[in-house]
Protein backbone atom coordinates (compact mmCIF):
# COMPACT_ATOMS: atom_id res chain seq x y z
CA UNK A 1 0.00 0.00 0.00
CA UNK A 2 2.71 2.28 0.67
CA UNK A 3 4.50 1.62 -2.77
CA UNK A 4 1.22 2.16 -4.11
CA UNK A 5 0.44 5.87 -2.65
CA UNK A 6 4.04 6.40 -3.87
CA UNK A 7 3.53 5.65 -6.87
CA UNK A 8 0.19 7.87 -6.81
CA UNK A 9 2.40 10.92 -6.13
CA UNK A 10 4.50 9.75 -9.26
CA UNK A 11 1.60 10.00 -10.87
CA UNK A 12 0.19 12.60 -10.28
CA UNK A 13 3.65 14.97 -10.45
CA UNK A 14 3.91 13.18 -14.27
CA UNK A 15 0.95 14.31 -15.02
CA UNK A 16 1.24 18.19 -13.70
CA UNK A 17 4.82 18.06 -15.65
CA UNK A 18 3.16 16.97 -18.86
CA UNK A 19 0.23 19.41 -18.13
CA UNK A 20 2.95 21.85 -18.27
CA UNK A 21 4.83 20.74 -21.27
CA UNK A 22 1.79 20.67 -23.14
CA UNK A 23 -0.95 23.42 -22.25
CA UNK A 24 -3.61 22.31 -24.77
CA UNK A 25 -3.26 18.40 -23.32
CA UNK A 26 -6.82 17.89 -21.62
CA UNK A 27 -5.78 17.17 -18.12
CA UNK A 28 -8.63 14.86 -17.26
CA UNK A 29 -7.76 12.30 -20.08
CA UNK A 30 -3.94 12.77 -19.18
CA UNK A 31 -4.66 11.26 -15.74
CA UNK A 32 -6.99 9.11 -16.78
CA UNK A 33 -4.80 7.44 -19.14
CA UNK A 34 -1.93 7.07 -16.48
CA UNK A 35 -4.33 5.36 -13.54
CA UNK A 36 -3.85 2.04 -14.71
CA UNK A 37 -5.38 0.23 -12.37
CA UNK A 38 -8.85 0.88 -10.86
CA UNK A 39 -8.82 -1.89 -8.80
CA UNK A 40 -5.86 -0.14 -6.47
CA UNK A 41 -6.34 3.36 -6.99
CA UNK A 42 -8.71 4.31 -3.84
CA UNK A 43 -10.80 6.87 -5.00
CA UNK A 44 -14.69 6.02 -5.53
CA UNK A 45 -16.37 5.22 -9.04
CA UNK A 46 -18.61 7.35 -10.61
CA UNK A 47 -22.10 5.32 -9.90
CA UNK A 48 -24.20 6.18 -13.30
CA UNK A 49 -21.19 5.00 -15.28
CA UNK A 50 -18.51 2.03 -14.18
CA UNK A 51 -15.49 3.40 -16.63
CA UNK A 52 -13.79 0.66 -19.14
CA UNK A 53 -10.57 -0.92 -16.95
CA UNK A 54 -7.27 1.12 -19.13
CA UNK A 55 -4.48 -0.26 -20.20
CA UNK A 56 -1.29 0.91 -18.80
CA UNK A 57 1.60 2.18 -20.21
CA UNK A 58 5.19 -0.24 -20.75
CA UNK A 59 6.93 1.96 -18.12
CA UNK A 60 3.61 1.94 -15.81
CA UNK A 61 3.52 -1.67 -15.96
CA UNK A 62 7.46 -2.36 -15.51
CA UNK A 63 6.88 -0.61 -12.32
CA UNK A 64 4.11 -1.63 -10.94
CA UNK A 65 4.98 -5.31 -11.24
CA UNK A 66 6.76 -7.95 -9.29
CA UNK A 67 6.88 -10.51 -12.34
CA UNK A 68 5.65 -13.87 -11.19
CA UNK A 69 8.11 -15.95 -12.34
CA UNK A 70 7.21 -19.39 -10.87
CA UNK A 71 5.42 -21.80 -13.43
CA UNK A 72 3.46 -23.50 -11.01
CA UNK A 73 3.02 -21.03 -7.86
CA UNK A 74 1.50 -21.99 -4.62
CA UNK A 75 -1.63 -20.38 -3.59
CA UNK A 76 0.15 -17.84 -0.91
CA UNK A 77 2.62 -16.87 -3.51
CA UNK A 78 -0.58 -16.28 -6.22
CA UNK A 79 -1.99 -14.49 -3.25
CA UNK A 80 0.96 -12.40 -2.42
CA UNK A 81 1.66 -11.36 -6.38
CA UNK A 82 -2.10 -10.40 -6.82
CA UNK A 83 -1.55 -7.80 -3.40
CA UNK A 84 1.58 -6.16 -5.21
CA UNK A 85 0.66 -6.40 -8.99
CA UNK A 86 -1.73 -4.35 -11.20
CA UNK A 87 -4.55 -6.26 -12.65
CA UNK A 88 -6.86 -5.88 -15.82
CA UNK A 89 -10.28 -5.72 -14.99
CA UNK A 90 -13.43 -6.33 -17.59
CA UNK A 91 -16.28 -4.04 -15.99
CA UNK A 92 -19.54 -5.61 -17.22
CA UNK A 93 -21.86 -2.64 -17.55
CA UNK A 94 -24.42 -4.36 -14.92
CA UNK A 95 -23.29 -7.88 -14.20
CA UNK A 96 -26.62 -8.51 -11.94
CA UNK A 97 -29.16 -6.73 -14.40
CA UNK A 98 -29.56 -4.51 -11.12
CA UNK A 99 -28.69 -0.74 -9.71
CA UNK A 100 -25.32 0.58 -10.35
CA UNK A 101 -24.58 1.94 -7.06
CA UNK A 102 -24.32 -1.37 -6.17
CA UNK A 103 -22.20 -2.53 -8.28
CA UNK A 104 -19.69 0.61 -7.75
CA UNK A 105 -19.90 -0.30 -3.79
CA UNK A 106 -18.50 -3.48 -5.21
CA UNK A 107 -15.95 -2.63 -7.23
CA UNK A 108 -14.61 -0.03 -4.74
CA UNK A 109 -14.49 -2.91 -1.94
CA UNK A 110 -12.05 -5.26 -4.27
CA UNK A 111 -8.78 -5.34 -2.67
CA UNK A 112 -6.55 -8.46 -3.13
CA UNK A 113 -4.85 -7.38 0.64
CA UNK A 114 -8.15 -9.31 1.80
CA UNK A 115 -7.84 -11.66 -0.14
CA UNK A 116 -7.97 -15.57 1.22
CA UNK A 117 -7.19 -17.92 -1.61
CA UNK A 118 -7.78 -21.27 -0.36
CA UNK A 119 -8.46 -25.00 -0.59
CA UNK A 120 -11.15 -24.05 -2.72
CA UNK A 121 -9.75 -22.30 -5.28
CA UNK A 122 -9.11 -23.85 -8.76
CA UNK A 123 -6.13 -23.34 -10.95
CA UNK A 124 -6.12 -24.32 -13.98
CA UNK A 125 -3.27 -24.90 -16.50
CA UNK A 126 -4.17 -24.20 -19.97
CA UNK A 127 -3.10 -22.93 -23.00
CA UNK A 128 -5.52 -20.07 -23.59
CA UNK A 129 -3.42 -18.38 -26.58
CA UNK A 130 -2.25 -21.16 -28.44
CA UNK A 131 1.67 -20.18 -28.27
CA UNK A 132 2.70 -23.35 -26.76
CA UNK A 133 2.68 -22.83 -23.40
CA UNK A 134 0.54 -23.31 -20.72
CA UNK A 135 -0.98 -20.36 -19.11
CA UNK A 136 -2.49 -20.31 -15.42
CA UNK A 137 -6.49 -19.48 -14.63
CA UNK A 138 -7.53 -18.84 -11.23
CA UNK A 139 -11.29 -19.25 -9.97
CA UNK A 140 -12.34 -18.43 -6.85
CA UNK A 141 -15.46 -17.56 -5.09
CA UNK A 142 -15.77 -14.77 -2.16
CA UNK A 143 -12.03 -14.42 -2.20
CA UNK A 144 -12.67 -11.29 -0.55
CA UNK A 145 -15.76 -11.74 1.30
CA UNK A 146 -18.97 -13.65 0.64
CA UNK A 147 -21.01 -12.98 -2.45
CA UNK A 148 -18.34 -12.48 -4.90
CA UNK A 149 -16.57 -14.35 -7.16
CA UNK A 150 -13.11 -13.83 -9.58
CA UNK A 151 -11.71 -15.47 -12.91
CA UNK A 152 -8.54 -14.11 -13.33
CA UNK A 153 -6.25 -15.28 -16.60
CA UNK A 154 -1.67 -15.50 -16.02
CA UNK A 155 -0.56 -15.61 -19.41
CA UNK A 156 2.50 -16.85 -19.52
CA UNK A 157 5.29 -15.12 -22.25
CA UNK A 158 8.64 -16.37 -22.31
CA UNK A 159 9.78 -16.38 -18.58
CA UNK A 160 6.97 -14.47 -16.43
CA UNK A 161 3.28 -14.34 -15.93
CA UNK A 162 2.24 -10.92 -17.50
CA UNK A 163 -0.31 -8.74 -16.11
CA UNK A 164 -3.59 -10.80 -14.86
CA UNK A 165 -7.00 -9.92 -16.81
CA UNK A 166 -10.02 -10.33 -14.38
CA UNK A 167 -13.91 -10.97 -14.48
CA UNK A 168 -15.41 -11.20 -11.61
CA UNK A 169 -19.32 -11.22 -10.26
CA UNK A 170 -21.15 -10.67 -7.80
CA UNK A 171 -24.43 -12.03 -5.61
CA UNK A 172 -26.06 -10.92 -2.67
CA UNK A 173 -26.95 -13.81 -1.13
CA UNK A 174 -25.60 -17.49 -2.99
CA UNK A 175 -23.00 -16.86 -5.69
CA UNK A 176 -21.92 -19.94 -8.40
CA UNK A 177 -19.25 -19.74 -10.86
CA UNK A 178 -17.79 -22.17 -13.31
CA UNK A 179 -14.92 -22.56 -15.68
CA UNK A 180 -14.24 -23.91 -18.30
CA UNK A 181 -12.66 -24.01 -21.89
CA UNK A 182 -14.01 -24.33 -25.35
CA UNK A 183 -13.26 -22.92 -28.87
CA UNK A 184 -15.87 -20.35 -30.05
CA UNK A 185 -13.46 -18.33 -32.12
CA UNK A 186 -12.76 -21.16 -34.63
CA UNK A 187 -9.01 -21.07 -34.72
CA UNK A 188 -8.88 -24.15 -32.44
CA UNK A 189 -7.29 -22.43 -29.54
CA UNK A 190 -9.80 -22.79 -25.98
CA UNK A 191 -11.39 -19.81 -25.01
CA UNK A 192 -12.14 -19.04 -21.64
CA UNK A 193 -15.91 -19.49 -20.29
CA UNK A 194 -16.80 -17.86 -17.53
CA UNK A 195 -20.42 -18.73 -15.91
CA UNK A 196 -21.66 -16.51 -13.10
CA UNK A 197 -24.95 -17.07 -11.22
CA UNK A 198 -25.46 -13.83 -9.16
CA UNK A 199 -28.60 -12.85 -7.37
CA UNK A 200 -30.43 -9.50 -5.55
CA UNK A 201 -33.61 -9.76 -4.01
CA UNK A 202 -35.12 -7.27 -1.30
CA UNK A 203 -38.67 -7.27 0.62
CA UNK A 204 -40.93 -9.44 -1.71
CA UNK A 205 -38.81 -10.27 -4.73
CA UNK A 206 -35.52 -12.18 -5.30
CA UNK A 207 -33.95 -13.02 -8.45
CA UNK A 208 -31.22 -15.21 -9.92
CA UNK A 209 -29.08 -14.01 -13.01
CA UNK A 210 -26.81 -16.10 -15.28
CA UNK A 211 -23.95 -14.30 -16.83
CA UNK A 212 -21.65 -15.94 -19.58
CA UNK A 213 -18.37 -14.04 -20.32
CA UNK A 214 -16.44 -15.28 -22.96
CA UNK A 215 -12.78 -14.70 -22.81
CA UNK A 216 -10.37 -14.76 -25.93
CA UNK A 217 -6.19 -14.35 -25.36
CA UNK A 218 -3.59 -13.47 -28.23
CA UNK A 219 -0.91 -11.46 -26.46
CA UNK A 220 -3.75 -10.31 -23.89
CA UNK A 221 -7.35 -11.02 -23.35
CA UNK A 222 -10.07 -9.59 -23.46
CA UNK A 223 -14.22 -9.97 -23.19
CA UNK A 224 -15.45 -10.74 -26.46
CA UNK A 225 -18.93 -11.89 -25.72
CA UNK A 226 -21.04 -11.42 -22.74
CA UNK A 227 -24.62 -11.78 -22.22
CA UNK A 228 -27.60 -12.27 -19.61
CA UNK A 229 -28.45 -16.43 -20.19
CA UNK A 230 -31.09 -16.99 -18.26
CA UNK A 231 -33.06 -15.03 -14.89
CA UNK A 232 -35.76 -16.04 -12.61
CA UNK A 233 -37.88 -13.78 -10.52
CA UNK A 234 -39.80 -15.62 -7.60
CA UNK A 235 -41.16 -15.05 -4.75
CA UNK A 236 -44.57 -12.76 -4.97
CA UNK A 237 -44.47 -13.63 -8.57
CA UNK A 238 -43.04 -15.63 -11.31
CA UNK A 239 -40.96 -14.21 -13.91
CA UNK A 240 -38.49 -15.90 -16.31
CA UNK A 241 -36.02 -15.11 -19.15
CA UNK A 242 -34.70 -18.20 -20.82
CA UNK A 243 -31.94 -17.98 -23.64
CA UNK A 244 -31.35 -21.16 -26.36
CA UNK A 245 -27.88 -20.22 -27.17
CA UNK A 246 -26.50 -21.70 -30.60
CA UNK A 247 -23.29 -21.66 -31.71
CA UNK A 248 -22.39 -21.92 -35.93
CA UNK A 249 -20.82 -20.15 -38.56
CA UNK A 250 -21.78 -18.35 -41.49
CA UNK A 251 -21.83 -18.78 -45.11
CA UNK A 252 -18.10 -17.27 -45.09
CA UNK A 253 -17.82 -19.59 -42.48
CA UNK A 254 -16.98 -17.24 -39.47
CA UNK A 255 -18.26 -18.70 -35.97
CA UNK A 256 -21.61 -16.91 -34.85
CA UNK A 257 -23.35 -17.21 -31.59
CA UNK A 258 -27.52 -17.46 -32.63
CA UNK A 259 -29.39 -16.47 -29.12
CA UNK A 260 -33.00 -17.07 -28.65
CA UNK A 261 -34.42 -15.37 -25.47
CA UNK A 262 -38.08 -15.34 -24.10
CA UNK A 263 -38.89 -13.43 -21.23
CA UNK A 264 -42.16 -12.61 -19.14
CA UNK A 265 -43.29 -11.60 -15.70
CA UNK A 266 -46.20 -13.15 -14.19
CA UNK A 267 -48.64 -11.78 -12.56
CA UNK A 268 -46.91 -8.03 -12.86
CA UNK A 269 -46.93 -6.82 -9.26
CA UNK A 270 -45.64 -3.18 -8.53
CA UNK A 271 -45.36 -0.93 -5.82
CA UNK A 272 -48.86 -0.11 -4.86
CA UNK A 273 -50.34 -3.59 -5.55
CA UNK A 274 -52.70 -3.31 -2.73
CA UNK A 275 -55.23 -1.90 -5.13
CA UNK A 276 -54.67 -4.33 -7.90
CA UNK A 277 -52.84 -7.22 -6.56
CA UNK A 278 -53.00 -8.86 -9.65
CA UNK A 279 -52.18 -6.72 -12.33
CA UNK A 280 -51.84 -8.69 -15.48
CA UNK A 281 -49.36 -11.05 -17.03
CA UNK A 282 -46.87 -9.54 -19.70
CA UNK A 283 -45.28 -11.30 -22.34
CA UNK A 284 -42.08 -9.80 -23.52
CA UNK A 285 -40.89 -9.45 -26.86
CA UNK A 286 -39.21 -12.58 -27.71
CA UNK A 287 -35.77 -12.49 -30.35
CA UNK A 288 -33.16 -13.80 -31.70
CA UNK A 289 -29.78 -12.15 -31.93
CA UNK A 290 -27.00 -13.04 -33.66
CA UNK A 291 -23.41 -12.27 -32.99
CA UNK A 292 -20.61 -12.89 -35.69
CA UNK A 293 -16.66 -13.51 -34.63
CA UNK A 294 -15.46 -10.37 -36.51
CA UNK A 295 -11.50 -11.06 -35.41
CA UNK A 296 -11.76 -8.63 -32.37
CA UNK A 297 -14.99 -9.43 -31.01
CA UNK A 298 -18.46 -11.46 -31.63
CA UNK A 299 -20.21 -8.52 -33.10
CA UNK A 300 -24.25 -7.88 -33.24
CA UNK A 301 -24.66 -8.54 -36.63
CA UNK A 302 -28.11 -9.19 -36.93
CA UNK A 303 -31.40 -9.24 -34.51
CA UNK A 304 -34.60 -10.20 -35.61
CA UNK A 305 -38.33 -10.28 -33.22
CA UNK A 306 -39.68 -13.61 -32.93
CA UNK A 307 -42.93 -12.57 -31.29
CA UNK A 308 -44.22 -8.86 -30.34
CA UNK A 309 -45.17 -8.30 -26.28
CA UNK A 310 -48.21 -8.84 -25.22
CA UNK A 311 -50.37 -8.16 -22.10
CA UNK A 312 -53.17 -10.09 -20.78
CA UNK A 313 -55.11 -9.24 -17.53
CA UNK A 314 -57.19 -12.16 -17.18
CA UNK A 315 -57.41 -15.85 -17.88
CA UNK A 316 -59.93 -16.32 -15.61
CA UNK A 317 -62.96 -18.69 -15.83
CA UNK A 318 -65.10 -19.25 -12.48
CA UNK A 319 -68.18 -21.09 -13.83
CA UNK A 320 -68.18 -24.52 -15.82
CA UNK A 321 -71.99 -25.87 -16.24
CA UNK A 322 -72.21 -29.96 -17.53
CA UNK A 323 -75.83 -30.54 -18.05
CA UNK A 324 -77.46 -30.40 -14.09
CA UNK A 325 -74.28 -29.65 -12.55
CA UNK A 326 -72.44 -26.33 -11.99
CA UNK A 327 -68.97 -26.14 -11.22
CA UNK A 328 -68.20 -22.26 -9.41
CA UNK A 329 -64.71 -21.37 -8.19
CA UNK A 330 -65.25 -18.87 -5.50
CA UNK A 331 -62.57 -16.42 -4.78
CA UNK A 332 -62.31 -14.02 -1.71
CA UNK A 333 -59.36 -11.53 -1.61
CA UNK A 334 -57.07 -12.16 1.87
CA UNK A 335 -54.42 -9.01 2.23
CA UNK A 336 -52.18 -9.04 4.80
CA UNK A 337 -51.45 -5.83 6.17
CA UNK A 338 -49.11 -6.56 8.99
CA UNK A 339 -45.72 -5.17 7.45
CA UNK A 340 -44.26 -8.52 9.63
CA UNK A 341 -46.35 -11.13 7.56
CA UNK A 342 -44.34 -12.16 4.58
CA UNK A 343 -48.09 -12.70 3.49
CA UNK A 344 -48.12 -8.78 3.11
CA UNK A 345 -45.93 -9.45 0.20
CA UNK A 346 -47.14 -12.98 -1.52
CA UNK A 347 -51.13 -11.64 -1.38
CA UNK A 348 -53.56 -14.46 -2.85
CA UNK A 349 -57.13 -15.09 -2.66
CA UNK A 350 -59.02 -17.57 -0.85
CA UNK A 351 -60.45 -20.04 -3.31
CA UNK A 352 -62.64 -22.58 -2.83
CA UNK A 353 -64.60 -25.03 -5.31
CA UNK A 354 -68.12 -25.58 -5.33
CA UNK A 355 -70.73 -27.95 -7.67
CA UNK A 356 -74.17 -27.20 -6.90
CA UNK A 357 -73.48 -25.20 -3.59
CA UNK A 358 -71.51 -28.04 -2.10
CA UNK A 359 -67.46 -27.16 -1.31
CA UNK A 360 -65.39 -29.82 -3.19
CA UNK A 361 -62.14 -30.08 -0.54
CA UNK A 362 -60.65 -27.77 1.11
CA UNK A 363 -60.10 -24.02 0.30
CA UNK A 364 -56.74 -23.21 -1.34
CA UNK A 365 -54.75 -20.20 -2.75
CA UNK A 366 -55.17 -18.49 -6.22
CA UNK A 367 -54.62 -16.27 -8.02
CA UNK A 368 -58.33 -15.06 -9.02
CA UNK A 369 -57.60 -13.47 -12.42
CA UNK A 370 -55.39 -16.55 -13.55
CA UNK A 371 -57.50 -19.84 -12.38
CA UNK A 372 -59.90 -21.73 -14.12
CA UNK A 373 -62.61 -24.37 -13.64
CA UNK A 374 -64.06 -27.09 -16.16
CA UNK A 375 -65.65 -30.45 -16.91
CA UNK A 376 -63.58 -32.04 -18.78
CA UNK A 377 -63.35 -36.56 -19.37
CA UNK A 378 -60.37 -36.96 -17.89
CA UNK A 379 -61.00 -40.76 -17.02
CA UNK A 380 -62.17 -41.70 -20.58
CA UNK A 381 -65.53 -43.50 -19.16
CA UNK A 382 -67.43 -40.61 -21.43
CA UNK A 383 -68.42 -39.02 -17.73
CA UNK A 384 -66.89 -35.31 -17.16
CA UNK A 385 -64.97 -34.57 -13.90
CA UNK A 386 -64.46 -31.25 -12.83
CA UNK A 387 -60.54 -29.89 -12.97
CA UNK A 388 -59.53 -27.06 -11.47
CA UNK A 389 -56.40 -25.10 -12.71
CA UNK A 390 -55.09 -22.61 -9.77
CA UNK A 391 -52.04 -20.63 -10.16
CA UNK A 392 -50.38 -19.38 -7.19
CA UNK A 393 -47.08 -17.57 -7.31
CA UNK A 394 -44.80 -19.38 -9.41
CA UNK A 395 -46.46 -22.38 -9.69
CA UNK A 396 -50.27 -24.17 -10.62
CA UNK A 397 -52.07 -26.35 -8.77
CA UNK A 398 -54.59 -28.94 -11.03
CA UNK A 399 -57.42 -30.42 -8.98
CA UNK A 400 -59.85 -32.82 -9.72
CA UNK A 401 -62.76 -34.58 -8.82
CA UNK A 402 -65.15 -37.22 -10.20
CA UNK A 403 -68.51 -36.04 -9.41
CA UNK A 404 -71.82 -38.27 -9.05
CA UNK A 405 -75.32 -37.44 -7.92
CA UNK A 406 -73.93 -35.42 -5.13
CA UNK A 407 -70.59 -37.77 -4.06
CA UNK A 408 -67.35 -36.34 -4.70
CA UNK A 409 -64.13 -37.94 -5.23
CA UNK A 410 -60.35 -36.59 -5.69
CA UNK A 411 -58.50 -38.26 -8.31
CA UNK A 412 -55.76 -35.93 -9.02
CA UNK A 413 -53.95 -33.09 -6.80
CA UNK A 414 -50.87 -32.49 -8.73
CA UNK A 415 -48.96 -28.98 -8.97
CA UNK A 416 -45.99 -28.07 -11.31
CA UNK A 417 -43.41 -24.89 -11.57
CA UNK A 418 -44.57 -21.92 -14.35
CA UNK A 419 -42.01 -22.39 -17.14
CA UNK A 420 -44.11 -21.26 -20.30
CA UNK A 421 -45.48 -17.57 -21.01
CA UNK A 422 -48.28 -19.17 -21.78
CA UNK A 423 -48.33 -19.76 -17.85
CA UNK A 424 -47.92 -23.31 -18.33
CA UNK A 425 -47.00 -25.31 -15.02
CA UNK A 426 -49.67 -28.11 -15.07
CA UNK A 427 -51.78 -29.21 -18.07
CA UNK A 428 -54.31 -32.07 -19.50
CA UNK A 429 -52.64 -33.53 -22.79
CA UNK A 430 -52.79 -36.93 -24.52
CA UNK A 431 -49.33 -37.28 -24.89
CA UNK A 432 -49.05 -40.85 -26.46
CA UNK A 433 -52.37 -39.87 -28.67
CA UNK A 434 -54.32 -43.47 -26.89
CA UNK A 435 -57.66 -40.98 -26.26
CA UNK A 436 -56.58 -40.94 -23.00
CA UNK A 437 -55.62 -37.79 -21.08
CA UNK A 438 -52.85 -37.68 -19.23
CA UNK A 439 -51.17 -34.66 -16.81
CA UNK A 440 -47.88 -32.75 -17.66
CA UNK A 441 -45.83 -30.78 -14.92
CA UNK A 442 -43.10 -28.50 -15.61
CA UNK A 443 -40.34 -28.36 -13.29
CA UNK A 444 -37.91 -25.30 -12.73
CA UNK A 445 -34.71 -27.44 -12.70
CA UNK A 446 -31.41 -26.25 -11.41
CA UNK A 447 -29.36 -29.20 -12.95
CA UNK A 448 -26.44 -28.89 -10.60
CA UNK A 449 -22.43 -29.10 -12.01
CA UNK A 450 -21.13 -31.89 -8.99
CA UNK A 451 -17.67 -31.18 -10.37
CA UNK A 452 -17.70 -27.66 -9.46
CA UNK A 453 -19.29 -28.49 -5.87
CA UNK A 454 -17.04 -26.95 -3.30
CA UNK A 455 -17.40 -26.40 0.93
CA UNK A 456 -16.58 -22.86 1.86
CA UNK A 457 -15.97 -22.79 5.84
CA UNK A 458 -18.05 -20.34 7.82
CA UNK A 459 -18.75 -17.75 4.69
CA UNK A 460 -20.06 -14.14 5.38
CA UNK A 461 -23.62 -14.27 7.26
CA UNK A 462 -23.83 -17.67 7.01
CA UNK A 463 -23.14 -20.06 10.05
CA UNK A 464 -20.86 -23.14 9.57
CA UNK A 465 -20.29 -24.53 5.91
CA UNK A 466 -22.03 -23.75 2.88
CA UNK A 467 -21.44 -26.43 -0.27
CA UNK A 468 -21.67 -24.10 -3.59
CA UNK A 469 -22.20 -25.92 -6.33
CA UNK A 470 -22.80 -24.50 -10.07
CA UNK A 471 -26.40 -24.31 -11.17
CA UNK A 472 -28.06 -23.92 -14.83
CA UNK A 473 -31.26 -23.05 -14.97
CA UNK A 474 -33.16 -26.08 -17.07
CA UNK A 475 -36.97 -26.90 -17.62
CA UNK A 476 -38.42 -30.27 -17.52
CA UNK A 477 -41.66 -32.16 -17.35
CA UNK A 478 -43.12 -34.70 -15.18
CA UNK A 479 -45.70 -37.11 -16.63
CA UNK A 480 -48.43 -38.13 -14.81
CA UNK A 481 -50.95 -41.21 -16.33
CA UNK A 482 -54.85 -42.34 -14.97
CA UNK A 483 -53.85 -45.69 -13.79
CA UNK A 484 -57.73 -46.73 -13.28
CA UNK A 485 -57.86 -44.83 -9.70
CA UNK A 486 -55.46 -41.92 -9.76
CA UNK A 487 -53.06 -39.94 -11.45
CA UNK A 488 -49.76 -41.09 -10.55
CA UNK A 489 -46.37 -40.40 -11.74
CA UNK A 490 -45.15 -42.31 -14.34
CA UNK A 491 -41.97 -43.85 -13.90
CA UNK A 492 -41.09 -45.45 -17.31
CA UNK A 493 -41.51 -41.57 -18.90
CA UNK A 494 -39.91 -39.48 -16.33
CA1 LIG B 1 -0.14 -19.62 -23.69
CA1 LIG C 1 -10.58 -19.77 -30.07
CA1 LIG D 1 -64.55 -39.51 -16.58
CA1 LIG E 1 -52.86 -40.77 -23.46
Amino acid sequence: MRNLLILLAIILISACIKEKENNFAPVLSTIKAEVATPFLVPTSIPTSTIPPAIASSPTLTEVMQNPLTTRHPTLEELQAYLITTSVDVFYPSDPIGDQSDVIAWYFEQVNFEQANLSETTDIFYQDVNGDGEVDLILSDLHPSWWGQGIMAIFLWVRDHYIKPFVVMGYAKYFPYQRVSFEDWTGDNIPEVIFDFKGDFGGTGYFKDTWMRYVIHCQESCSVVWNEIVAQTRRFNAIGLTSTIIVRTSNDDNKPEIRITTESFNAPEIGPGFEDDPFADLRVYTSTLQVYTWNGDIFEQSDEQVLSLPETIVSKAVLNSTDGPNVATLNADLTLTTDLNSEDFYRPSYDCALYVNGMILGEPFNCYRDFSTVEWVDLTGDGQKEVVVIAQVFDTQRLLAYQWDAGVAMQIADISGDIIRSDLYGVRLEDVDGDGQLEIMAGVLDYQTDRSTCKTYGEPFFVSGTEVVCYHELAFDDLLYSWDGNQFTLDEDNN
